[in-house]
C-alpha cells in the first residue's frame, strides 16, 4: 500500500514512521509513506497556504489551491486520486470496519489540516472519507493521520508475524479483549486466576468470554447494546 501524507509539518511523522510495525512493514515493502510538505505546491513568493476566514471569524483556514495542486500533482489529475481522506473532527469516527476498507485500497491520500481547518472545497470535492480519532480537540490532522496509517498497517498481509488478519480481535468480535497473563503466576501478591493455569481449554473460553462480555458491559454500554442484539443464525 501507497500512503501520501499532505500536511504543514512534515517532521510531525518521522518518529512513528520510523519506529516498530510502521519501520518493519516500510523496511520489507509492504508499506510505502511518502510524507508530503503541503508547503511545495503554494505558488507565491511567500509560499502562502493559509488565509482568513470568508465572513469574519478569528484564526486562519488552509486555502485549496495547494491541496488541489498537491493531488493533481501526485495522481496525475483529480479523477486518478485513490480513496482519499480528510481527517477532521467533524468527520465519522474511526472504527475498525474502515480500517478494514482502508488497508484493501492501493493508495491512500491523508489530508491533514491545522488552525481553524481547511476550506470546505477541499472537503466536497475531494474527500471521499472524512475520519475523526475520537470527541476530542487536536491541534491538527496530523496525530489521526498518524493513527489510520498505524491501525491499517497491522491488517497489511504480511506485516503482523503470525496471528494475521487481525479477524480475531475485540472490534470484530463486537466485544472488549479478556485480560491477559504471563509469567510469573504470582506478582507482588496478584495472583494469575486459576483457571488459567488449569489446562481445561473449554473453561479458559468461558471464563475469557464472561470477561470481556463484563468489561464490554461495564466500560461500552454502547458496544455492549450492539453485541446483545447481534443476529446469530
Ligand atoms: C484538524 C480544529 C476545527 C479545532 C485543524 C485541523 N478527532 C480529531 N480531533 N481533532 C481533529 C481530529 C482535528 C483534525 C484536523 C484539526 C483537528 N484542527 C483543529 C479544527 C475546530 C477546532
Amino acid at each position: 500500500m501507497r500512503v501520501d501524507v499532505l500536511t504543514l509539518f512534515p517532521g510531525y511523522f518521522d518518529g512513528p514512521l520510523r519506529a516498530s510495525l510502521l519501520g518493519r512493514a516500510r523496511d520489507s515493502g509492504l508499506l510505502s509513506v511518502a510524507v508530503h510538505d503541503l508547503r511545495d505546491w503554494a505558488t507565491d513568493r511567500h509560499r502562502t497556504v493559509d488565509d482568513v476566514p470568508y465572513g469574519g471569524g478569528a484564526g486562519m483556514v488552509l486555502k485549496a489551491e495547494p491541496f488541489f495542486a498537491a493531488v493533481e500533482g501526485l495522481y496525475g489529475g483529480i479523477e486518478q486520486r485513490p480513496r482519499t481522506i480528510v481527517l477532521t473532527p467533524r468527520g465519522a469516527p474511526l472504527a475498525q470496519e474502515r480500517v478494514v476498507e482502508f488497508a484493501a485500497e492501493p493508495g491512500l491520500p491523508l489530508l491533514c489540516g491545522r488552525y481553524e481547518g481547511i476550506d470546505e472545497r477541499v472537503h466536497a470535492a475531494l474527500a471521499h472519507d472524512e475520519v475523526s480519532i475520537g470527541d476530542y480537540v487536536l491541534a491538527g490532522g496530523e496525530a489521526a493521520a498518524a493513527v489510520v496509517v498505524e491501525a491499517v498497517t497491522r491488517l497489511l498481509p504480511g506485516v503482523m508475524g503470525n496471528t494475521a488478519s487481525g479477524a480475531d480481535e475485540s472490534f470484530s468480535r463486537g466485544l472488549l479483549e479478556y485480560p491477559q497473563y504471563t509469567r510469573p503466576a504470582e506478582f507482588r501478591g496478584m495472583r494469575v486466576p486459576d483457571v488459567l493455569l488449569s489446562g481445561d481449554h473449554d473453561a479458559v473460553d468461558r471464563w475469557r468470554t464472561e470477561q470481556a462480555e463484563e468489561r464490554t458491559r461495564s466500560t461500552r454500554p454502547d458496544l455492549y447494546r450492539a453485541w446483545s442484539q447481534r443476529t446469530r443464525p
